[in-house]
């Protein structure tokens, strides 16, 4: 029979465990805005809802707007409407979404994007590559091909459709939304509610968790997903993605191969009818996340710092709050943990940010007109 020492040595060991397992998710929801801002934010153009920014090796930046149009933007404002640019079914949530310039783009000249394909059984998330053939006042697409199809079609809102490339350049990592059909993102034969890992060509990559499996399986990197509108790598080389929750339920996520994170399963928020919803911590055989925001920011864009311009900011990331009109910055402790360590209110609802070559911060708003506002250090 075991001593009472024991058992209670026992005991506080298991307690011990469980408060370890959870302990580093932080709940970022209640963080106050900054009363100062350590940056001029400079109004550079405006678009009609634009969507997602992507620099060019040279500064200029690709700006798509969510009704179907894309632009090259000089670094002044100088606008060129992309000609070609694919048919997009564009109603609420969904339309033109990102845009991702090709790690080969030197020699090739290609651009990725997604967007949601009109169809007769329901409009179709997809990834689609085209050459950029870029002359002195005049841009267009050539051959622009769907390389991949969200399987099966339709769906409502909540596309996700973020693009990433390892930082070897050799795949690229899509982000696919629920669709507002929640139970899809734990069924492993649809395409929603995943983040995908495909080659650069939309082919299925040979050491995938599952590559052995066919179709959707073959092509999943991660389950149980949401709303993801953001999906980056930091400069250590870890893959993060954030996550539009249900009310109170706003994610940031490490993403890690064959990893399932949880939704509809478990959230640390509550459907929007007021329906509950088991909370991470009653299930650790799902990934929770480290951080998350309760109530939320409605997070979209995610870019690393790793620029010249901030140097206090190396290695942060840095979240477009559409709920919150805010900049957020989110650093990382020496042990991998992240917190929201500033937040700014920029007044409207920011869609996207992106870090220029020079270190510049980029950041764009969801609205019509929506400001592309260039972000330097306070003088
Ligand atoms: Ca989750």
């Amino acid at each position: 029979m075991a001593s009472r020492k024991t058992i209670m040595t026992f005991v506080a060991a298991a307690l011990m465990a469980v408060t370890h397992a959870h302990a580093d998710s932080i709940n970022a929801g209640n963080r106050r805005p900054s009363t100062t801002q350590p940056f001029n934010a400079q109004n550079i153009a405006e678009f009609d809802t634009p969507w997602a920014i992507a620099f060019l090796p040279d500064g200029r930046m690709l700006v798509t707007e969510k009704p179907g149009r894309i632009f090259v933007v000089t670094q002044s404002g100088k606008k060129t409407e992309i000609g070609n640019v694919p048919a997009v079914a564009a109603s609420g949530q969904n339309g033109l979404l990102d845009i991702a310039v090709s790690p080969s783009f030197a020699t090739t000249s290609q651009i990725y994007m997604t967007y949601t394909e009109p169809g007769t059984d329901g409009s179709r998330l997809v990834l689609t590559r085209a050459v950029l053939s870029l002359a002195d006042d005049r841009a267009t697409l050539t051959d622009p091909t769907v390389i991949w199809r969200q399987t099966p079609a339709g769906g409502g809102g909540q596309p996700g459709g973020i693009i990433a490339f390892d930082p070897q350049g050799a795949h690229l990592f899509l982000t696919v939304g629920d669709r507002m059909q929640p139970n899809s993102a734990q069924d492993p034969r649809q395409a929603r509610g995943k983040v995908l890992r495909l080659n650069l060509d939309g082919s299925t990559p040979s050491n995938n968790p599952l590559a052995e499996d066919k179709g959707v399986p073959a092509q999943t990197w991660t389950t149980g997903h949401r709303n993801p509108y953001g999906l980056a790598f930091a400069p250590d080389g870890k893959l993060w993605l954030h996550e539009m929750g249900p009310r109170g339920g706003d994610e940031l996520n490490l993403i890690e191969p064959g990893k399932n994170y949880g939704w509809p399963l478990v959230s640390n928020g509550d459907n929007y009818d007021g329906t509950p919803i088991p909370r991470h911590a009653t299930r650790p055989d799902l990934t929770a996340p480290p951080l998350y925001w309760d109530p939320v920011i409605a997070p979209a864009g995610l870019a690393f710092y790793d620029g010249a311009m901030f140097p206090q900011w190396k290695g942060s990331a840095l979240i477009g709050g559409l709920r919150a009109h805010a900049l957020v910055r989110v650093a990382f402790r020496a042990d991998g943990q992240p917190d929201e360590a500033e937040r700014w209110d920029m007044g409207d609802r920011i869609r996207d940010v992106a870090v220029a070559p020079d270190g510049a911060v980029w950041i764009i708003e969801d609205d019509s007109p929506g400001r592309l506002r260039r972000l330097t250090p306070a003088k």
